[in-house]
């Protein structure tokens, strides 16, 4: 590794995290298990195993195998609309969980559970005014999501989200969404990021667990692959297209009930990603899908990031 990169000397996200590189993998439910998290932490970012709705036992099970794959701290991720997020949140206070990311949801509870026991608490935010809610009450840093990224998602992309985020808080801005390359790397830098989370390019790494079927979707995904669905259940998930996003946008159109579109959602991101159904399953993935081309190591794709960041950036000024 480069010591000598700019953008990772005496960068915050790095010292917070205590990683080599300033880089977050994306909580993604079903597929940030203990092997990718573990992979990444081992390449230099920061894994994070997405408790998502992993009933205690299992999500324990993810925890003790994790610390039996790395020596490098992981972090979890706390889906706050789930039925277990408070079940997870023991979980992080028990075996003392050094970096705890949340999404989905206002994070007052988890923060203050965890703040008192020294745990680094970075809530996903994908707006100004929750950016600034959860720095006062003591988030470590933010991940400002914009909309190109996959699954749950707000309205604002991420160009027009981290410079405001980043302008209106003093604690470190981590950008999301949009992002598989040193292309992305160095644009979320000039935005004002110091730190990136990345969660598409690590579907196609080779540690990651997803279904094989899943992996070939988004090797095959083009620019305009995905699409939004559940807009009008106030839930927005951004998927590969297939034939469930034809029938959300069928059900949407014809004006279903909240009840009946949560309804055809229901067990279909794991049968996805564990069964690798790419026609009924939800394939959530972000814009980026198209970006990314080839299954590599977790590590090879982590130092590539910043090396190509690097090279980017010095290109533009030379
Ligand atoms: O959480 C995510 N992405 C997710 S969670 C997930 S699990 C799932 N499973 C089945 C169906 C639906 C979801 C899949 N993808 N990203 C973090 C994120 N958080 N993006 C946007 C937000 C967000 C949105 C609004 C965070 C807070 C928020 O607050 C609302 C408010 O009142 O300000």
């Amino acid at each position: 590794m480069e010591k000598t990169m700019a953008i990772m000397r005496n960068n915050r996200v790095c010292k917070l995290l205590g990683t080599d590189y300033p880089l977050l993998q994306g909580g993604m439910a079903w597929v940030a298990n203990a092997q990718l998290a573990a992979a990444v932490s081992n390449g230099g970012g920061m894994g994070i195993i997405a408790a998502a709705t992993m009933p205690a036992d299992v999500l324990e099970q993810e925890i003790v195998k994790a610390r039996s794959l790395t020596d490098r701290p992981f972090g979890l991720n706390i889906m706050l609309m789930s039925s277990t997020a408070s079940d997870a949140l023991e979980l992080a206070a028990k075996y003392k969980i050094s970096v705890v990311t949340t999404g989905a949801g206002v994070p007052g509870k988890v923060l203050h559970r965890l703040k008192p026991l020294g745990t680094t608490v970075i809530p996903v935010v994908a707006s100004v005014a929750l950016a600034k809610r959860v720095e006062k009450q003591g988030a470590d840093a933010v991940v400002a999501e914009g909309m190109e990224g996959g699954g749950h998602i707000g309205e604002l992309t991420t160009i027009a989200l981290v410079p405001q985020v980043a302008s209106a808080i003093e604690i470190p801005v981590i950008a999301a969404g949009g992002i598989a390359d040193g292309r992305g790397v160095a644009a979320a830098f000039s935005l004002g990021a110091e730190g990136v989370q990345l969660g598409t390019r690590f579907l196609c790494c080779e540690e990651c667990t997803v279904h094989p079927n899943f992996k070939r979707e988004v090797l095959n995904a083009r620019d305009r692959s995905t699409a939004i669905t559940g807009q009008s259940t106030g839930h927005p998930v951004r998927c590969l297209r297939n034939k469930l996003t034809v029938e959300f946008e069928k059900m949407e159109k014809l004006h279903a009930s909240a009840e009946e579109i949560e309804r055809l959602g229901t067990g279909k991101l794991r049968s996805a990603v564990i069964d690798g159904d790419v026609e009924w399953g939800s394939l959530m993935a972000g814009q980026s899908a198209g970006m990314v081309n080839d299954i590599r190591p977790a590590a090879e794709i982590i130092s590539g990031l910043f090396s190509e960041a690097r090279e980017v950036l010095k290109g533009i000024y030379e």
